[in-house]
């Protein structure tokens, strides 16, 4: 049935999402605005300048597109400071038996993701040659929910977008799935919903649907 499988990077191959709500934290201390696990949720799979705007909803200081080009820069500085220490220790579980049922089932693997740290991260836990084909953040100019960075990945496979299984954590990523014409499996976060097409308790229930 599926051919290819893209994988979303944070909360789906790697935990990197706390190091994500730290960074922003940090800085909108020092700034002095507003932040919580709320906001931050509102943030899972949006790009770093959306995240930063749904940030600065939530004060009445006024910031110019400068201003928030090094509010964005400084939080990405305190997010890559926190990457140097990631490690193959900190892939989420099941990873490595999923990729290697898929390479020996002859599936395609994929990443789409949002991140423009998604090189340094896949460097940092060892994976920057594993993937038949990287969509990233920097690659695309839509960030999901719109679909652009799963049908690149999907171009790149030279894979047809309906053959593809998307693995998402977040729920624009559930969306930007279904925008590309892919069906979806969530787990997490996304995994709440029933908008998926596959719901996974852990990623090693992908073997079932892959079988
Ligand atoms: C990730 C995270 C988002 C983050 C986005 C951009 O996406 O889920 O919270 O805002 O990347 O990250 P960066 O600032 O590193 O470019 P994904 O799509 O891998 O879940
Ligand atoms: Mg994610």
């Amino acid at each position: 049935l599926f051919e290819a499988v893209i994988f979303d990077l944070d909360g789906v191959i790697v935990s990197t999402d706390n190091y994500h709500f730290l960074a922003w934290g940090r800085m909108c201390e020092e700034e002095g605005i507003k932040f919580n696990s709320e906001i931050n949720h509102r943030l899972r799979g949006v790009s770093r300048m959306e995240s930063l705007n749904i940030i600065l909803e939530n004060t009445e200081k006024q910031y110019s597109n400068l201003e928030k080009e090094q509010l964005a820069k400084r939080k990405n500085d305190y997010y890559r400071n926190s990457l140097s220490s990631l490690s193959d220790d900190d892939l989420l579980p099941g990873v490595r038996s999923v990729l290697d049922y898929l390479k020996n089932k002859g599936v395609r693997v994929a990443i789409g993701s949002s991140s423009k740290n998604t090189p340094m991260i896949l460097k940092q836990v060892k994976l920057n040659n594993y993937f038949d084909a990287v969509s990233d953040g920097n690659d695309i100019v839509n960030s999901k929910p719109d679909p652009e960075v799963f049908l690149l990945a999907a171009k790149k496979l030279g894979i047809e977008p309906e053959k593809c299984l998307v693995i998402e954590d977040a729920m624009a990523g559930v969306e930007a799935a279904h925008r590309g014409r892919m069906k979806v499996a969530a787990i997490g976060d996304a995994a709440n919903s029933s908008q998926a097409d596959y719901i996974l308790g852990e990623l090693e229930d992908l073997k079932k649907v892959i079988n």
